[in-house]
């Protein structure tokens, strides 16, 4: 009896230690999304049973090699036994029912990740070796990072070009696979605020071990800006040079001071129907060929070449920020202007 009791308190404090080393090293990332909470409480019941289970199977076997060690001398058998019926029913019940009580615990937290909510934000997911790409249809643009709003629901729908990906935060627990000729739903709250990867955690080839996209989750605002950002550039990518001239003409103000239909606007400069290629006349009473360079010239040190009959432009490229490219548009918008 005393080695019963002796076992049990053995058992009981080896199963608290190990319990206290296994959540000690921190065997889990932090919890980013709503999802994380139930499935950490349930990991959290199972790492109580495992740790139980460990203590009752590893501290009888220690116990019983140490202290029932065969005397030296000592030849005779051990005692035979034949079964013990009360011991096997109870070690079928009481297993049967921690069974149970988790089957419906999982149940539970099941249940509780896969919470729909009818607001939540679409994202099409697409996956092809090696990389995620990341469709926002409400805002019409396409990103290589998941970038989201923190207390949203997302719901990622997602599909693969080529062979079976599978996505995976490991700050948001739940895990899916991406399946070709498949959409496979996988919905998450962010609730934490930061820069987690999603990596693909389905061996898809050569280059598997690299596939990973940054997820970044800001705030509301944030998020608001971004959009902006990517519609902007989504626009951008969209137009052509002579567009995007035309629109840069406009936030610059050049239109306060240049016409388009050869008229000329009061303290302004010549219009720009028919400048490029025609000869003007600048103050100093030589003439010059309108080409890429001259117009370059004019905007970005306006006082080098002032055109005959005009005040000097007091717009200046350079201080204005005009950056080569943007003014490369402008030129290519000015040249339709016949
Ligand atoms: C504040 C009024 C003003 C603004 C704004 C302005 N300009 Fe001018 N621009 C002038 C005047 C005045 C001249 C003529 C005197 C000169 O050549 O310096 C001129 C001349 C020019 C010329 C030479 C035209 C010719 O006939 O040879 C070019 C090219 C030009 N501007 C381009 C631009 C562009 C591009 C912008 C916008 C990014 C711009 N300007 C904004 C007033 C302006
Ligand atoms: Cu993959």
């Amino acid at each position: 009896m005393l080695h019963f009791i002796i076992v049990g308190i053995l058992v009981i404090v080896m199963a608290i230690l190990t319990y206290l080393g296994l959540t000690g090293i921190g065997l889990l990332p932090v919890q980013a999304s709503a999802q994380a909470i139930p499935i950490d409480w349930m990991f959290n019941y199972q790492v109580i049973a495992i740790s139980f289970l460990f203590a009752l199977i590893v501290v009888p076997l220690v116990y019983s090699l140490i202290v029932f060690r065969r005397k030296k001398g000592d030849t005779t058998d051990a005692e035979h036994i034949e079964g013990n019926t009360t011991l096997e029913i109870t070690w079928t019940v009481i297993p049967l029912f921690v069974v149970i009580v988790f089957a419906f615990m999982g149940a539970k937290s099941l249940g509780d990740t896969r919470r729909v909510d009818p607001q939540a934000m679409v994202i099409n997911v697409t996956a092809q070796q090696f990389a995620f790409s990341f469709e926002y249809p409400d805002y019409g643009f396409t990103s290589k990072e998941l970038y989201a709003p923190v207390n949203k629901q997302l719901l990622l729908k997602m599909t693969s070009r080529d062979v079976i990906h599978s996505f995976w935060v490991p700050e948001f627990r739940v895990k899916q696979d991406i399946v070709p000729g498949r959409f496979t739903e996988y919905r998450i709250t962010p609730i934490l605020e930061g820069v987690y990867k999603v990596r693909c955690a389905e061996v898809c080839g050569g280059g598997h071990a690299g596939m990973r996209s940054s997820v970044e989750i800001v705030s509301q605002e944030r998020f608001d800006n971004w959009v902006k950002e990517k519609q902007a550039e989504a626009l951008a990518a969209s137009q052509t040079p002579e567009e995007r001239g035309q629109l840069l003409a406009t936030s610059y103000g050049c239109f306060g001071c240049h016409s388009v239909d050869g008229s000329l606007l009061p303290n302004g400069g010549p219009s720009w129907l028919g400048l490029f290629g025609s000869q003007v006349e600048l103050e100093d009473g030589s003439t010059v060929l309108v080409d890429e360079a001259y117009i370059i010239q004019s905007v970005m040190d306006p006082a080098s070449q002032v055109v005959k009959g005009f005040s000097p432009m007091t717009f200046n490229g350079t201080d204005a920020g005009l950056t080569d490219a943007e003014l490369a548009d402008i030129i290519a918008y000015i040249m339709t202007l016949k």
